[in-house]
């Protein structure tokens, strides 16, 4: 332990924050570096700022922000809401950029390629689609009204409980945990996808079993598509796999899906990122900063930077349950649900 005392990570200034972020996310689609880093430090600089901010004289002194967002700061404060995040979403290019990357396996490249190509809209896509979409590129086309689909909490359990059982009967007989992560284990009633989240209880490796539930799951007809999986790459870097892809039960909608396998070791920091919510995670990630720590979905490290792929640093402290990482951190235990922020 290196902190004394209950911390709370709840912010005062939540609702500054998250206009700043939607700014910021704006900006980063459009690569507008020097306003990213811009907003990124003010955005740290409130999010450690310990009083509820109601007027932008109290900020005066904190040199992390500019005389610009101050402006923005203000109005917020006096209407509730930012023009300017209004104004930008009007903005032509941002707007598609924003609509293209809903696609499923469309990323910046092929986003601003698509810009570039003089496509306004998805359906003038679906009626003449470009010769450089990959095959998961023309499944995210047609299937893209269904995957922006809310999937409700029973049907994502289900699904769960389906590959769960899978998994276990490629298991040889080892203990397998399998939570359901994300927005359902924070308790959402709807969830955008499924993530599901395993790891050997016997501390043993996982390499290959990914692929070959995939596979099996595959075979059964409850996964369609891969767009994503590093089951292979295991050895090389990271000891975590990932799957991206979409499953579907009988007679259902197509349905985004993520599995991952951690190494007993590093799972509870794997659950609690996974769980997030993303919002939850950034406070929680600069909290560990302040401390000079740098956090992940593997573990709490030393908060220097890898200098080669090969060097990397020994984790602070060994975490087997979600509850050691807040006792960890001298923070009351939050339950999934009041990560929901
Ligand atoms: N995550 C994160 N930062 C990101 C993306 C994800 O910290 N940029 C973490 C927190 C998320 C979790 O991974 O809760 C799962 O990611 P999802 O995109 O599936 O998000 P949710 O499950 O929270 O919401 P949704 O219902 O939209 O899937
Ligand atoms: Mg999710
Ligand atoms: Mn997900």
């Amino acid at each position: 332990k290196f902190y004394t005392g209950k911390q709370s990570i709840d912010n005062k200034n939540d609702h500054i924050i998250q206009m700043l972020e939607e700014l910021k996310n704006n900006y980063t689609i459009l690569k507008d570096k020097g306003r990213i880093i811009g907003y990124q430090k003010a955005i740290s600089a409130i999010r450690s700022f310990p009083e509820k901010i109601t007027s932008i004289e109290q900020l005066k002194g904190v040199n992390q922000i500019g005389k610009q967002t101050l402006q923005k700061i203000k109005e917020i404060l006096e209407t509730g809401s930012l023009s300017r995040v209004e104004a930008m979403d009007e903005h032509e290019r941002l707007g598609q950029l924003k609509l293209f990357l809903n696609i499923w396996g469309v990323g910046t490249e092929a986003a601003e390629k698509l810009v570039r190509k003089g496509y306004k809209t998805i359906e003038m896509i679906k009626a003449n689609p470009p010769d450089f979409f990959n095959e998961n590129q023309k499944i995210g086309l047609a299937l893209y009204d269904e995957l922006l689909e809310k999937i409700p909490r029973e049907e994502v359990k289900e699904i769960s409980e389906k590959i769960t059982k899978v998994a276990e009967s490629l298991a040889n007989g080892r203990q397998l945990t399998a939570i359901t992560c994300g927005s359902y284990r924070r308790g959402r009633p709807l969830c955008g996808d499924i993530d599901i989240l395993m790891t050997f209880e016997d501390g043993g490796a996982h390499t290959g079993l990914l692929s070959i539930l995939v596979e099996e799951l595959k075979k059964i007809g409850l996964v369609t598509h891969t767009l994503v999986i590093t089951d292979e790459e295991i050895k090389k870097k990271h000891e975590n796999s990932t799957f991206e892809g979409i499953a579907k039960l009988e007679n259902g909608l197509h349905r985004r899906i993520d599995i991952k396998i951690y190494p007993r070791k590093t799972y509870a920091w794997a659950l609690l990122y996974f769980t997030g919510s993303a919002m939850f995670n950034r406070s929680m990630r600069l909290f560990a900063k302040t401390k000079g720590f740098r956090l992940s979905d593997e573990g709490i490290f030393p908060a220097i930077r890898y200098k080669t792929e090969t060097f990397t640093c020994a984790p602070i402290a060994d975490c087997y349950t979600e509850e050691e990482i807040f006792e960890f951190f001298g923070m009351a235990y939050k339950a999934p649900e009041e990560r929901d922020m």
